[in-house]
């Protein structure tokens, strides 16, 4: 599942990159009207190969609604066993989605950490943009009690039946906290959670679409509204 909003330069990239792979896969690629055209990249794309699906929602509304309406697609699909969620810019490299997988035998979601055992592992970031993530990181696993090294990566593999459970409980945070809202959930539904070492790339075509302020205030308030949230 790729969430796109104007990643024209990037996406077919990133697709051929995970067809080669070779593996018994289907990408389903999230885009909110982008006016960049990727939309339109996506269906040509979705056109030429079945494997290839795309859901178009009319409005840009976060990425917190876009990852839900492609959990929705995922848990809809009886013969999608595991989803394996990426960001579109090639900060996340589809080499990793054999790893997840292969982790995958002992867990039921595991998250792609770029902080793992402590070592910072990204290429090219401002210091500004490490401290805030990092930071974010230290914040969530202060107050959260959640024992992961990256909880706001946005690289994630789920087995559908966790999928299915996000889904009937919904996610509150619209933006970039809702990753952290996710690795929440599955903890306190008791799901057996890992994590795999990746190097995280910056993206080198394009532009971020995360706004900082809203991005600390969404992680700051969405640890306490979870203490008070009731999961099914
Ligand atoms: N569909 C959709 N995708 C989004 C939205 N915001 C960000 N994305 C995508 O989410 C991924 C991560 O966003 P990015 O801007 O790279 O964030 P950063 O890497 O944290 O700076 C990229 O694939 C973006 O295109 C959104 O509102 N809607
Ligand atoms: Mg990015």
């Amino acid at each position: 599942m790729i969430p796109t909003y104007n990643e024209r330069d990037n996406l077919e990239i990133l697709v051929r990159r995970i067809l080669d792979l070779g593996l018994d896969l289907g990408i389903v690629i999230i885009d909110d009207n982008s006016p960049d055209g990727t939309g339109e990249l996506a269906d040509a794309l979705a056109a030429s190969d079945k494997r290839i699906a795309v859901v178009h929602r009319p409005v840009k509304e976060g990425i917190g609604k876009a990852y839900l309406a492609g959990y929705r697609y995922a848990a809809g699909k009886s013969d999608c066993e595991y989803l394996v969620q990426m960001d579109a810019d090639l900060s996340h490299d589809p080499a990793y989605i054999p790893d997840l997988l292969k982790k995958m035998e002992g867990y039921d979601f595991v998250t792609g950490s770029r902080y793992y055992q402590g070592r910072v592992r990204i290429t090219n970031w401002p210091l500004s943009r490490l401290i805030l993530s990092y930071g974010a990181s230290l914040y969530v696993r202060l107050f959260s009690g959640l024992a992961m090294s990256d909880p706001t990566s946005g690289l994630k593999c789920f087995r559908r039946k966790v999928v299915e459970r996000i889904v009937e409980n919904g996610i509150i945070s619209d933006g970039y906290a809702s990753n952290i809202e996710v690795n929440y959930m599955c903890k306190k539904m008791g799901f057996r959670t890992g994590e795999i070492p990746i190097v995280f790339y910056d993206r080198s075509a394009g532009s971020s679409k995360m706004c900082k302020l809203s991005t600390v205030l969404g992680a700051i308030a969405i640890v306490w509204k979870l203490k008070f949230k009731r999961f099914r």
